[in-house]
């Protein structure tokens, strides 16, 4: 090439993969910028839309008018401009650099626009970010460091996939904890009544029948003991036993007490959005705008299990995965559980061998569903998955310890 030729810049453009503002840095000083630079402008390189629910109208208006001032910008409802609207929900359209520079300007106002803005950068930071731990009685769980794997272990006659142990007796239910364990499973999840689409809830006496003895077997295991269930009764007598750890999928909804009860032993609680109840579930499958919905109902959950005393970020979120949703609403939930992270909450995710694998492929049966499920764990782990419960622990196992080694550096 002679060296009268015009300089190039055609060659090597390449467009970067960067989800947080380290990975921004770490680009930028890879150029050769100076430090400075790069503190200033890593945050202009991350976009992000930020929804707010029910914001009043003249906040809205002040906040479409900061994103505006600092080059950005907000959608808000039509008839909120027209003065006919008193309410809107907003979606903010900036760089993390804007979205920081508006929070700090909303400082300046009344109307409680002070709280929004701190309110909008943790939702930005838990976004990326997973803390703190999980706290089970003696066991405690670091959230980030890796996925912990949930095992499925129903005490029931008739669970959807088959697995149930009802009638097999505790030394088959220790027997099979004892090859999760070693399999990989890290708590262990106990269910007395099956949730299937359709089913009716089993009385108390049958349920504290099935539950109590299997927890007070497993207990001294060395692993959290989880107890699915919706009754206080049943998580009292489970706690009393040596269970650590409550999932409710009615996110404490269906029996007042529940929180209480969870508060008093002071363990974490698994709140999982279902809309109606097991039986009812598959008739409340019109959603609006799902995301909003289930997020919505489990921050509800979330505010009862505060009011009872259990600490926010030992409530852990689960968008209950084929609990009231088509198949398409089970894919976009997958698709967007990040969203999920905004609360900085842990996130459960409970996909295994459920219908919706079952029909993507071709109407396997539950017993033909682990690749699929695998699937599912890997990318709910790339989206902000803490726990995933599973039936089948080594293949998700390997799988989440595969997937841990790629997204969390
Ligand atoms: N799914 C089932 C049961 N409990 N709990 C949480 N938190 N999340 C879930 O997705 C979830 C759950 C249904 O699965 P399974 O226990 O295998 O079946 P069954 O309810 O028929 O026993």
């Amino acid at each position: 090439m002679s060296s009268t030729a015009a300089p190039r810049a055609d060659r090597g453009v390449r467009v970067l993969v960067a989800e947080d503002v380290d990975t921004v840095a770490r680009e930028l000083r890879r150029v050769g910028s100076e430090e400075t630079g790069v503190r200033l402008m890593a945050p202009r390189g991350l976009q992000r839309l930020v929804r707010l629910e029910a914001v009043p109208a003249r906040a809205a208006i002040i906040l479409k008018q900061e994103m505006l001032a600092h080059g950005g910008d907000a959608a808000i409802h039509a008839e909120v401009i027209d003065g006919e609207a008193t309410h809107s929900a907003v979606v903010l359209l900036g760089s993390l650099h804007q979205l920081d520079e508006v929070c700090g300007a909303l400082q300046r106002y009344s109307h409680g626009l002070g709280t929004t803005g701190d309110a909008i950068r943790q939702a930005l930071a838990h976004f990326v970010a997973r803390r703190g731990a999980l706290r089970c009685g003696p066991y405690t769980l670091p959230l980030g460091e890796k996925t912990y794997i949930m095992g499925i272990l129903n005490v029931t006659p008739d669970s959807f996939s088959g697995d149930g142990l009802a009638a097999a007796g505790i030394s088959a239910a220790q027997r099979q904890a004892e090859r999760m364990l070693a399999e990989g499973a890290d708590i262990l999840d106990i269910g007395g009544e099956s949730t299937r689409p359709g089913t009716d809830a089993v009385p108390l006496d049958e349920e504290l029948r099935r539950v109590v003895p299997v927890v007070k077997a497993l207990a001294p295991l060395g692993v959290p003991i989880s107890v699915d269930t919706t009754k206080s009764a049943v998580a009292s007598e489970a706690l009393a036993a040596g269970a650590t750890l409550i999932n409710d999928i009615s996110g404490l909804f269906f029996d007042p007490e529940m929180a209480a009860v969870v508060a008093a032993a002071g363990v974490p609680v698994v709140v999982m959005h279902m809309p109606g109840t097991p039986r009812t579930m598959q008739q409340h499958t019109g959603y609006d705008d799902l995301l909003t919905e289930v997020c919505t109902a489990l921050q509800e959950a979330t505010a009862r299990a505060e009011a009872a005393g259990i600490p926010r970020d030992q409530v852990v979120l689960d968008p209950g995965f084929g609990f009231g949703k088509t198949v398409a609403h089970n894919l976009e939930l997958l698709r967007r559980l990040r969203e999920l992270t905004s609360y900085g909450q842990p996130l459960l995710l409970g996909t295994s061998r459920k219908s919706t694998i079952g029909k993507v492929l071709g109407d396997l049966p539950p017993q033909e569903r682990v690749e699929g499920t695998i699937a599912t764990t890997v990318l709910g782990i790339a989206n902000g998955a803490d726990i995933v419960r599973v039936h089948d622990i080594q293949a998700n196992a390997r799988a989440a310890k595969m997937a841990d080694a790629i997204v969390r550096e």
